[in-house]
């Protein structure tokens, strides 16, 4: 009769694993356009100097980041000369305070050569941080902006970092 009871409490608690590891499962599975939003034809963009930009509600790496401007008809933002960079400053002194927004600025392809991600243009203009870029760790390929000095000076950083981001769109005629 022992054995009985062992067997069929053996049963339900196997049930109730599998009941648990197939809830939890469905719950972790990665949606392909999690995070992104569905309404993209009405992303708000905003005029900012003479660029169309989105700053990110959400945090996310550099990678997902790039992926969620493609879905907005867009890019990361490249920053080209002191105008842009100066001009997203002055909109970012209007936000509450966040720190790190993902640009497109990047060495991933090779390691200390920074080039804007939508063009493949090396990188000519920067406002690099203090002792920036130090690629720490040899594990920094992914440019943010990062508030210090009161501005939004430059840094390599981890890509895998989840950050705020910004995306630019080059018309919304197109
Ligand atoms: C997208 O959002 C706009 C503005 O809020 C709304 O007018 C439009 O119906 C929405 N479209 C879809 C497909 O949800
Ligand atoms: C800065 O770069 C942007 C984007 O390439 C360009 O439209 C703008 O004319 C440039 N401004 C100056 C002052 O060079
Ligand atoms: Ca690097
Ligand atoms: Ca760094």
């Amino acid at each position: 009769m022992g054995n009985i009871f062992k067997f069929v409490f053996h049963i339900c608690l196997l049930t109730i694993w599998v009941f648990l590891t197939s809830g939890s499962k469905t719950e972790t599975l990665v949606k392909p356009n999690e995070g992104i939003s569905s309404n993209v034809s009405y992303v708000p963009y905003k005029n900012v100097g003479e660029k169309l930009l989105y700053f990110s509600e959400e945090m996310v790496t550099w990678f997902k980041a790039n992926a969620i401007c493609r879905t907005m008809k867009g890019h990361l933002v490249s920053i080209e000369n002191y105008s842009v960079w100066n001009a997203i400053n002055e909109h970012l002194k209007t936000k509450p305070k966040n720190y790190y927004w993902w640009i497109s600025a990047n060495d991933l392809d090779s390691e200390g050569k920074f080039i804007w991600a939508n063009t493949g243009t090396p990188m000519d203009y920067a406002v690099w941080r203090q002792g920036e870029p130090n690629d720490r760790e040899k594990n920094e390929d992914c440019v943010h902006l990062i508030l210090e000095n009161g501005r939004y000076e430059m840094n390599d950083f981890r890509c895998r970092y989840p950050i705020n981001f910004i995306c630019e769109r080059e018309s919304v005629d197109k």
